[in-house]
Formats: structure tokens, sequence, C-alpha cells
């Protein structure tokens, strides 16, 4: 029902045919906020027909981003030392510079994780026949063809839910999908995977495609959550966030978990400071996104990029070193803020997991291991994972 949906989110349905809607380039007509608009059937989605356009709902339109982005700034730029979330590093640009980072010779992990949901996808699909595919930090979503394609081979695929912080690489994956995979319907979510898992589609606190009319009967969802990102996550975040998901599971759902393994450090620096410099400047992003909108005037010339392993937290580490003294005005949070020659300023943790490690972090969670396979080179690891 609409009122199951969050005070905070905002829905809109649009046709997602590229070039159908007139004057809106990108194919998305969003229309205004009509909550009985959006309640088809009594379902609280806007009742996604397939193939008739995706369905997109909002946890973070405009005023919940720049305010979710201000306060972690704020913390971030006063903390000593200080630190920026990586979330922050994905807008169009960044994902974009993502995007080249998966294509370089260095960055074996996107590879990686391709040939292990090649050699394995029947298998996955077979072990979680899902009618909803869910897709944590999604991105272009383009590893992810590879399931849809297992599962709707399977014959039970219904719906398609890409869920990611970055709108305009979210909205443009989703289109792709809807075209390549007639008959599936895709709802996208904007949102922040570490404050809005309550409300997946098909959760008892989500906007839910529900059994009935034009809905989803017997909802059965594989939660993909790939390239790693988990391990963008700080270990007690990580808890949170698994268990926050194991709260949304109903039994059949499933986890498949895509994490890169510890391996050689001298691979693992080369993999975060390539040689072409795209990782810099990914890392250099986060400071763009801050100048837009926040108003701020970094110099990104002034900030060199470092990436260092450690042994001890497993983890290679992101920062951003400032190459003289120098300070940043934030306008929109009335902040000053003066770093000094040298100073370090964390961006990004990417853990590196033991399969071991990953079995007991998902168990802590409630979540029990089901498969676990890894490349030849045993470079990175999926795990699939259900309620215990
Ligand atoms: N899954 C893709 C993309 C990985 S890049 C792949 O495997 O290649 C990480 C993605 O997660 C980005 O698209 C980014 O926008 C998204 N992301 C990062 N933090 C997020 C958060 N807290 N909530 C939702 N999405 C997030
Ligand atoms: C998205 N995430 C898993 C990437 C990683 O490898 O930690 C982000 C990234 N940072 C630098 N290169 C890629």
């Amino acid at each position: 029902m609409t009122s199951r949906t969050p005070a905070t989110a905002r829905e809109a349905r649009g046709s997602a045919f590229a070039g159908a809607t007139g004057g809106d380039p990108s194919g998305i007509r969003d229309e205004p906020t009509r909550p009985k608009d959006t309640t088809a059937n009594g379902s609280g989605s806007g009742g996604s027909v397939p193939g008739a356009g995706i369905t997109v709902t909002r946890h973070l339109a405009a005023a919940e981003r720049h305010a979710s982005l201000a306060a972690d700034v704020r913390a971030g730029l006063t903390a000593n030392p200080r630190e920026l979330p990586p979330k922050w590093f994905y807008d169009a640009t960044g994902s974009l510079l993502f995007d080249r980072i998966t294509r370089l010779p260095e960055y074996y992990p996107t590879r990686r994780e391709h040939a292990v949901l090649a050699a394995n996808a029947a298998r996955i699909a077979t072990a979680c026949p899902a009618t909803t595919l869910i897709e944590l930090g999604s991105g272009t979503s383009e590893k992810t063809r590879l399931l849809l394609d297992a599962l709707r081979k399977a014959g039970v695929l219904r719906r398609f839910v890409p869920f990611d912080v970055d709108e305009e690489t979210l909205l443009r994956a989703g289109q792709e999908i809807l075209r390549s995979y007639p008959g599936i319907s895709v709802h996208a979510v904007v949102g922040d995977f570490e404050r809005h898992l309550a409300f997946l589609p098909g959760s008892a606190g989500g906007d839910s495609e529900s059994a009935g009319a034009g809905g989803v009967a017997a909802d059965r969802r594989l939660v993909a959550f790939l390239g790693g990102t988990i391990g963008n996550l700080r270990p007690e975040t990580r808890g949170t966030f698994l268990r926050a998901l194991r709260d949304q599971f109903r039994d059949g759902d499933a986890l498949l978990l895509g994490t890169d393994l510890v391996k050689d450090p001298a691979r693992l620096v080369a993999a975060y400071d390539d040689s072409a410099g795209v990782t810099a400047a990914f890392n250099r992003n986060v400071l763009s996104v801050i100048n837009r909108e926040l108003d701020a005037d970094f110099d990104l010339r002034g900030f060199a990029h470092v990436a260092a392993w450690d042994p001890e937290n497993s983890w290679i580490e992101m920062r951003l070193r400032s190459v003289r003294e120098q300070e940043a005005n934030v306008r929109a949070l009335g902040l000053v803020t003066r770093f000094g020659a040298d100073e370090q300023m964390r961006t990004e943790i990417s853990t590196k997991f033991t399969l071991e490690g990953i079995r007991a972090e998902l168990a802590a969670a409630g979540l029990g291991t089901s498969a676990q396979w890894t490349d030849p080179d045993g470079d990175f690891a999926l795990t699939l994972a259900v309620p215990a």
C-alpha cells in the first residue's frame, strides 16, 4: 500500500522506452508524486506492468541526497584524521570513471567475478529460482546480465530491482535491461543500502509488488551484491548491513555476495594505483562532487592519490594527500577546512577477504552459506547464502 511507502520516498512511473517521451531525452518521464496514482490495484509500487516502463522509487531525491552528503562531509572534514565515505564518489562522472577502472589491465576483480558468474550462473539459478532479482550497488549492471540470463532460462524471473545511489547511471542501466529483457519489469530504487534496506521491494516495510492483481505472487528474491562493494564498508557497518538484510529475508530468499580475496599486496596496490591514473581521477572525483553539490572550492590539483595496503585490517586504503598547506571553503556548510602539507584524508577502504572469513561474517548475521565459488586463480569469490 502507499502507506507502506516511507515518508522520504517518492515514486514515479515513466515510460522507459528511449525516445518515446518526446521532450525528455533520457526516455524516462517522471510524473509528480501522486500517492493515489502510484497505487495500482492496492500495490504500493506503481504496479509495473511488464514491458510498460520502469518504476522508480527515490529514497535519495535531491533534498535527501543533499542533506545526507552535507552531514557526511561535515562529520568527515571535522574528524581527526579526516575521512569521506566512498559512496560519494558516484555521481555520473564517478560511475563512468569506475566503469573505466573495471577495464584497466591492473584491475582484475571485475574480470575475475565475471568468470565466476559465467561458470556458475546456472547453478545459482537452480539453487535460487528467483522471481525477483535485486541488485545492490548495481552501477551499470553489466555482469548482472549473466544472472538475468540464467534466471530467465530457469523460466521464473519476472522483475529486476537495481538499487544505487547514482540515479543517472541507475536509470540508464535500468532502461537498457528493460530493452534487452522483454517481459521482465524493472523497478529502480535510488537509495543508500546503508539506510534504506528496510524498503526493498517485496519486503514487509517496502513498496512491494505484492501478490494479487498485477503483482508478483509468491515472490522469491535473490539479492546480488557484486563487485566486492561490501568490502568498502567498515567491519562494524558490514555486520549491521548483513543483519538488516537478513531481517528482510523470507524463506526462499538468498544473497549472492561478491568479495575480493586476499592476495599478493603488490597486485592489490597496482589495482588501486593504475598507471593510466584513472583511479586517481576517481579518487579526486569526490572533491568535485563536494564542490558542485555543497558549493565548495577544493583545488583538485592540490591533492595526490594514495593507495596503500593495510595488512592488519586486510584492506586497501585510498587517501587524498594534500600536496601543500591549503584551505577549502565548503560554503553550503559554512565550513572552512585547513589542510597541512602532506596531510592525508581517507576516502575508501577496500577489504580483501578469506573464504572462511566470509562464511563467519555471514553466520554472525544469521545467514548460512549454501555454496561458495572462486575463479580458477582464487582471486575473487561468490558466496550464496540463505537465512540460517
Ligand atoms: N555492482 C557493480 C558496480 C560496483 S561500483 C559492479 O560490480 O561492477 C559500486 C556501486 O555501488 C556504484 O554504482 C555506487 O554508486 C554504488 N554504491 C556505493 N555505495 C552505495 C550505497 N551506500 N548505497 C547504494 N549504492 C551505493
Ligand atoms: C566498488 N568497489 C568494490 C571498488 C573497489 O575495488 O573497492 C571501488 C574502487 N575503488 C578504487 N578502484 C575501484
